[in-house]
């Protein structure tokens, strides 16, 4: 029953909002299942229940496959996983899958997307903020047509209660006395009245429900920024002080995702021609500092990204009033980076790099639209044109961040895709018994000494896998590494309304 409710309260429910990241609720994966190299997309439904859309694209010439996806809650202590469902090829897409996923509860899922074929069967863990963002309004001609049936089945009662009294019990063609008029006049009055109680019961119900509901809806943790001048610096302060947090009742403790406990974004408010890209050190459980860069003066949207121990990744949203630039920048961090200035307009492709080098976006000569899910492919060359060689910043080939000029958009992403490493890995690592706080987050730290920093990059390119969530402008800030340097490229661009 509870199950059945659960879905009549999401039916319809597939239009999408926000999520853990700002304005961006679809979540966007490239990586490899086993063998087969797969790209994901999971739509958020925006309703808890709700029921996500997922699409596969396997990357790969496709010989006969089957894929199969199956979302997990976080948490071991909630009931066992349901078989996994298999994903329908999509027609007319060879490679392309499609299916639906129920998630029932809010909070961080990972759903398992297996691929079985020639090479065997592989699998690849996909984390997806499960988050309650909007309530579905009533529609009006449904929510009439509700009350019309309403009507018509409290006046069928009270006529069936009327017809049954007053002449169910008399032979074709009699009347009816005055006794059994009466009787089913008080019948039918006594009936209206339960059945109205019943109503107004009901009403009372649905209004608890909806209480809860509303109360349920997902706000990232409150948080707040401040800026003051020391003697070593100008220092960010960055304060999570959501009292949900700072009792410590509902949420687990925060884990490192790349190497950092947060990654915290500054952009100049209207301008956007001030950015940097910094990591707060934790001074205790609530608030963060980093040393300012000699950003220019002026409002700042602060975005900072957290992923706490259950694998639920959130972007805080803060502003920040930066008075003087800072006099001198002694980094609070050696991943800390910025930059000052404009790209070359929504038609400009190539940014200048600061060693000298180019970064070139690949984009199409046809316009950006929006949802459209299309990878974001950048060129970094070196000054003489040949494919640049580049390392890993923070674990990552490369880092992105997009915003949409008013700031209701902000998605900071990596070739990987939207999710989050570090949720990824509590769900590689967590074991049945991680039932108390804090126990998979030591494991973590522990594996986590130096390890951002090993790995291959493939020289000259990189890839983001995403598609603009709305019409209207943004500004993408692309980040690589090189001869250990950070290179930071800005790019505009216009997305499109659908056609
Ligand atoms: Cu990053």
């Amino acid at each position: 029953m509870k199950r059945r409710l659960a879905r009549l309260f999401a039916l319809g429910a597939i239009a999408v909002v926000t999520s853990a990241h700002v304005g961006s609720p679809d979540t966007y994966f490239e990586g490899a299942a086993g063998p087969y190299p797969i790209r994901v997309i999971i739509r958020n439904p925006g309703v808890v229940p709700g029921l996500a859309q997922i699409t596969v694209r396997l990357l790969d010439p496709a010989t006969e496959r089957r894929v199969l996806v199956l979302p997990v809650y976080w948490d071991p202590r909630t009931a066992a996983p349901p078989p996994a469902d298999v994903a329908e090829r999509v027609p007319g897409d060879s490679t392309l899958y499609s299916a639906a996923l129920w998630l029932m509860r809010g909070g961080a899922y990972s759903v398992q997307v297996t691929v079985e074929g020639a090479s065997g069967t592989g699998t690849a863990l996909v984390p997806v903020m499960a988050v309650a963002t909007r309530r579905l309004a009533l529609q009006k001609p449904l929510g009439i047509g509700l009350l019309g049936l309403g009507a018509f089945l409290f006046i069928g009662a009270l006529t069936i209660v009327r017809a049954a009294v007053r002449e169910s019990e008399l032979a074709p063609g009699q009347q009816p006395d005055r006794r059994r008029s009466v009787r089913a006049w008080i019948a039918t009055t006594a009936s209206a009245i339960v059945l109205a109680l019943a109503l107004v019961g009901g009403r009372a119900w649905w209004n608890t429900v909806d209480a809860a509901y509303r109360s349920g809806l997902y706000q990232p943790l409150h948080a707040t920024a401040t800026v003051r001048a020391t003697a070593g610096g100008t220092v960010l302060h960055f304060a999570i002080d959501d009292t949900s947090w700072t009792n410590r009742r509902q949420w687990t403790p925060l884990i490192p995702d790349h190497g950092h406990l947060m990654h915290l974004f500054l952009v100049r408010n209207e301008q956007l021609d001030g950015f940097a890209h910094l990591h707060p050190l934790p001074r205790d459980s609530t608030t963060f500092e980093a040393n300012l860069p000699p950003l220019p003066a002026g409002t700042y949207r602060v975005y900072a990204d957290i992923v706490h121990e259950s694998g639920f990744a959130q972007t805080l949203v803060a502003t920040a009033e930066i008075g003087s630039p800072a006099p001198a920048w002694h980094p609070s961090d050696a991943d800390d980076a910025w930059l000052l200035g404009n790209g070359n307009g929504e038609t400009g492709n190539v940014a200048r790099l600061a060693d000298g080098s180019t970064m070139t976006w690949e984009r199409a000569d046809t316009p950006i639209v929006v949802d459209q899910a299309a990878p974001l492919r950048f060129a970094v060359r070196t000054a003489d044109g040949k494919p640049a060689a580049l390392e890993l910043y923070m674990g990552m080939a490369a880092h992105a961040m997009i915003t949409r000029d008013d700031g209701t958009v902000f998605v900071h992403l990596h070739p990987e895709g939207t999710i989050s490493v570090a949720a990824q890995e509590t769900f590689v690592l967590r074991q049945p018994g991680d039932t108390i706080r804090g126990a998979l987050r030591k494991r973590l730290a522990a594996m986590d000494m130096g390890r951002w920093d090993k790995g291959e990059v493939r020289p000259g390119a990189v890839s983001f896998p995403y598609a603009f969530p709305k019409p209207g402008r943004y500004r993408l800030w692309v980040q690589v590494k090189r001869n250990g340097r950070i290179l930071t490229g800005v790019f505009d661009a216009a997305v499109s309304p659908e056609r």
